[in-house]
């Protein structure tokens, strides 16, 4: 029976697991290395930014009634059933290797006081083998017990989304990789209490696999949407026409090209994956996929260098205003944006650039303009990478009049071509020759 659960990591992964767990009756002891945030949960506040449905509200409501404590004290997983470790595992493309610093340190401080019985759960993203290479021997060397004797270990890995945390893990599937038959129906029992989602049980490699692979998988198959786009663009054809009419046809279902791919997931997991085989093989088609949509912000900011050239414009001092500087529409999240690649591929040319962004706050070093038009004013372009909803609404008279040129580029199909022409303006589009 679990009762006492710690979620290790209250960010976007572990404070919605953290409330929902609270929410039925739980008690819920957040960690969280962050004095600053442990001290916002404990206000009942919200740690995440962006629109989140009925987050903030729950988090009020389990804290008000305390089934929530937020702590930077690892000395509480003595009393705990569960322990749930949701660190970051960002990856480090320079070195090629994951960046496990935050999860060695979680494991460690978990190890050091976990007690007997009690079930350790990873649902951070971890390469293949880390359970069994990293994870298993840290505990166990630690706390000198042994996993699936005297500790049970599992891996559950997330599949959160910003903008649906709670909806995501209330209904998509979860995968339960337990180190032994108990420990995944061990696994299922609790999860059972907050997801309505299948629970299919299995072993930790087996998860690990999984979950690299999906997002490998949509890596893959955004990158083919962003070749038949740049074909497109050779054809003097429409991309997006033709991924309509691919799409007619049974069983397929031609993804989005577009500006770039960012967050949290898509950029590294492949990368996760293929480390996961290191030194036994090679993986060709992922990373080809991931090195093509590593390009397309750089493309995307080529298209706009081309109409300098052809027009003899120097881009040297040009005003340049970048439109959307989230990695997704509608959300504040700016985790791998491609916008930064945009602007800095720009800047190198010596272009001065604005930002606008409805949504996203702040980012360290660029100022972030709040009101479309003013940021737009006097601009000798425009280069939308976000399909930010607001943008589908503007007033293309209006903007005309506020440019110096009315050069558009269009990162995400915000637009069409023959409209944009004929209200005068110099356009381009990514996949729209
Ligand atoms: N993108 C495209 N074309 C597409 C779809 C997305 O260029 O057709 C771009 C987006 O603009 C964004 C990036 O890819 O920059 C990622 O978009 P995403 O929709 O995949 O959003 P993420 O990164 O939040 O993906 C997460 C993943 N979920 C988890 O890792 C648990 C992903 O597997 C899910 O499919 C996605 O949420 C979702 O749709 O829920």
């Amino acid at each position: 029976m679990f009762k006492n659960i710690v979620i290790v990591g209250t960010g976007y992964v572990g404070i919605p697991v953290a409330a929902m767990f609270a929410d039925k009756g739980f008690n819920v002891i957040g960690i969280n290395r962050t004095k600053d945030k442990v001290d916002l949960i404990n206000k009942g506040l919200c740690p995440i930014e962006g629109d989140e449905p009925n987050l903030p509200e729950l988090i009020k409501k389990v804290v008000k009634n305390k089934k929530l404590v937020a702590t930077t004290d690892y000395s509480y997983c003595k009393n705990a059933d569960a322990i749930l470790i949701c660190v970051e595992t960002p990856f480090d493309s320079e070195k090629w290797e994951p960046h496990y610093d935050s999860l060695k340190s979680a494991l460690t401080s978990v190890a050091q006081n976990m007690s007997k019985g009690c079930l350790v759960i990873v649902e951070s993203t971890i390469a293949p083998t880390t359970m069994e290479s990293l994870v298993k021997p840290i505990l166990e060397n630690t706390s000198k017990m042994k996993a699936g004797k005297d500790f049970l270990l599992g891996n559950c890995p997330e599949r959160v989304m910003p903008g649906k945390l709670l909806y995501n893990i209330e209904n998509l599937s979860r995968v339960c990789g337990g180190i032994n038959e108990e420990t995944s129906n061990k696994m299922l029992e609790l999860y059972s209490h907050i997801v309505k989602g299948e629970l299919y049980p299995t072993d930790c490699i087996t998860a690990e696999v999984v979950k690299t692979a999906e997002n490998a998988y949509r890596d893959v198959e955004i990158a083919f949407a962003n070749e038949v786009a740049l074909i497109c663009e050779k054809l003097g054809i429409n991309v997006y026409e033709v991924r309509e009419l691919v799409n007619k046809a049974p069983y397929r279902n031609m993804h989005l090209p577009g500006a770039g791919v960012g967050g949290h997931c898509l950029p590294k997991d492949s990368l996760l994956l293929s480390y996961g085989v290191k030194g036994i093989m090679k993986p060709e088609l992922m990373i080809l996929a991931r090195n093509l949509n590593k390009k397309m912000p750089i493309h995307t900011a080529g298209l706009l260098l081309n109409i300098f050239k052809e027009k003899g414009i120097n881009v040297k001092g040009k005003k340049i205003t970048v439109c959307g500087f989230a990695y997704l529409e509608n959300s504040d999240d700016t985790r791998n944006t491609p916008a930064l690649d945009v602007i800095n591929t720009l800047k190198e040319k010596g272009a001065v650039i604005q930002v606008h962004d409805p949504f996203v706050k702040s980012y360290e070093g660029i100022e972030i303009k709040k009101n479309f038009y003013e940021s737009i004013d006097g601009s000798d372009a425009i280069i939308f990478v976000t399909a930010h909803s607001e943008y589908k609404k503007v007033d293309l008279s209006k903007i005309k009049k506020l440019m110096n040129t009315p050069i558009i580029i269009d990162g995400r199909n915000i637009f069409e071509k023959e409209e944009m022409i004929k209200k005068g303006f110099i356009y381009k589009g990514v996949g729209k020759g």
